[in-house]
């Protein structure tokens, strides 16, 4: 079956299928825009994309998946840093730009994509070193997506709503690929802002913690989004009290779903079954999920005892680009994908997720940041000696972050602007403390659990 069916010409078009801000297109409209983006791209071995929310960022991901190119969509405000890494660790013969133009980037030329490429490269941070780029396969985005369809009742009569970055599973993967599989309209609202949500008029939205503690904050646009049909919260915990707030302003109460960018969403409540705060529900069909102790033993399902989750199934990704020694440690020994999410299930198989393994982490509005990748920045300033980031917690954006500097003659602002500047902005510590040592023990090691504001 084709990855996406709304580009077929088999379903009735609308003028307004695809809508970003207050540009919209007709499904022929985009596989005409498209086909001529897989001309240019054809050959390519990969090509990276600027993905700012507007429908040129849709034309150029549909573009190279017309093309059997895999799309390496660059974050928008990125900075030289990442996009540089990004560019070259991906291999990205192209950038297109914001008006389409493809810019050569020097790497690489062209040849027919071998069988079995990846759909999409996206680049996400682990606890230390750059970014890996998690290859995903069209057949795991298809599975996912069709899993998804199911457990939400999404069907063409749905209009999709939701403001998040085109560069991110949520966003990218569930907000565009799957309005385009399942055949629904989609009305991305550039910028995620309760305002912009209650006047979409939608049936099904996303949004990540943050937009929901947003909406909740803003009762007359909380209120506005009654009529829908369905909210959806993921990539990150949905505090209770934002999830009882939704359901007090809206009359709804919203579904959870978890995930992660290498295995795609993996569990969620369903339309038809219990939606309980703290909760994101059961295993996609076709995913399985099991928890394991510190000791390597299978842990008890009975809602309180905790372990890591493991994952397997059709959504999983094919690997990290180039790096086949993460990609391996990233499985047990039996070809179980390891989240390093810690999480509970109850007997009746719903899951509780409770933290991570490693604190070095973070989740920030629904980011995934790794502490490493922003100290090793904040090093690179000539003014900087010693670095150590941390998530905090916060009521908004679940956590935020802060580093700890030792430094010489630089202000705790131009640090924040160096991250925001080389990396890009949600990297950007909140705060900057300046101190005259970091803790360490005796190996040497930073001892982050003995940072704290002060
Ligand atoms: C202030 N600003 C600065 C700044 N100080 N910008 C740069 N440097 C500084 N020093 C300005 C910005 O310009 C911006 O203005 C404004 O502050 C707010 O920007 P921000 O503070 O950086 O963003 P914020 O409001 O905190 O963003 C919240 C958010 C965002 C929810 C909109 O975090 C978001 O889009 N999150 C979605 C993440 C996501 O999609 N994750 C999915 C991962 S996939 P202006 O004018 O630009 O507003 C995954 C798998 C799964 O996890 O399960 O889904
Ligand atoms: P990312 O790599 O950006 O895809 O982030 C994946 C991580 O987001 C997971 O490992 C979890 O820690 C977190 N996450 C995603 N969805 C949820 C959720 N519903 N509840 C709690 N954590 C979540």
């Amino acid at each position: 079956m084709l990855l996406l069916p709304a580009l077929s010409g088999a379903l009735p078009d609308r003028p307004d299928a695809v809508r970003v801000d207050d540009r919209q297109m007709s499904w022929e409209q985009l596989t005409v825009a498209a086909t001529e983006v897989a001309g240019r791209v054809a050959g390519a071995p990969a090509v990276a994309v600027h993905a700012a929310p507007t429908l040129e960022t849709v034309m150029a991901i549909v573009g190279c998946l017309l093309a059997g190119v895999p799309a390496v969509p660059v974050p928008p405000d990125s900075g030289p840093a990442e996009r540089d890494h990004i560019v070259a660790d991906s291999g990205a013969a192209l950038l297109l730009d914001g008006d389409l133009h493809p810019r050569p980037t020097g790497r690489g030329g062209f040849t027919d994509p071998p069988p079995g490429e990846p759909a999409l490269i996206l680049y996400t941070s682990g606890t230390t070193g750059a970014p890996k780029g998690v290859m995903l396969s069209r057949d795991a985005i298809a599975a996912d997506l069709d899993a998804l369809a199911t457990a939400w009742a999404w069907t063409p009569d749905d209009l999709l709503v939701h403001g998040l970055p085109l560069y991110h599973v949520h966003g990218l993967v569930l907000g565009l690929l799957g309005a385009l599989r399942v055949g629904s309209r989609l009305a991305h609202t550039g910028k995620p802002r309760p305002d912009r949500y209650a006047a979409a008029g939608g049936s099904l939205y996303f949004g990540v913690p943050t937009v929901w503690s947003r909406v909740c904050a803003e009762p007359e646009s909380a209120r506005a989004l009654s009529g829908a049909r369905l909210l959806v919260s993921g990539s990150a915990p949905l505090p209770v009290p934002v999830f009882d707030s939704l359901r007090a302003l809206t009359g709804q109460r919203p579904v959870e779903r978890y995930g992660m960018t290498e295995t795609l969403i993996t569990v969620s409540a369903r339309v038809a079954g219990e939606r309980r705060p703290g909760h994101v529900g059961l295993p996609l069909d076709g995913v399985a999920t099991r928890l394991v102790g510190e000791d390597g033993q299978p842990v008890a399902r009975d809602g309180s005892a905790i372990g890591e989750l493991q994952v397997r199934g059709a959504t999983l990704f094919s690997g990290y680009l180039n790096r086949p020694d993460a990609t391996a440690e990233a499985y047990t020994a039996d070809g179980w994908f390891r989240t390093g999410d810690i999480a509970a299930i109850d007997v009746d198989g719903d899951h509780r997720i409770v933290g991570r393994a490693s604190t070095d982490l973070i989740k920030t509005g629904g980011y995934r940041v790794g502490a490493g990748e922003v100290e090793n920045h904040l090093l690179s300033h000539p003014g900087v000696r010693e670095a150590a980031v941390i998530g905090v917690a916060h009521a908004d954006l679940g956590q935020e972050i802060v580093a700890y500097v030792v430094a010489d003659g630089v202000a705790a602002d131009a640090l924040v602007e160096f991250v925001a500047a080389g990396l890009s902005r949600h990297k950007r510590p909140r705060r900057v403390h300046l101190v005259d040592a970091l803790p360490r023990n005796a190996m040497g090691k930073v001892q982050k659990g003995l940072l704290s504001e002060t």
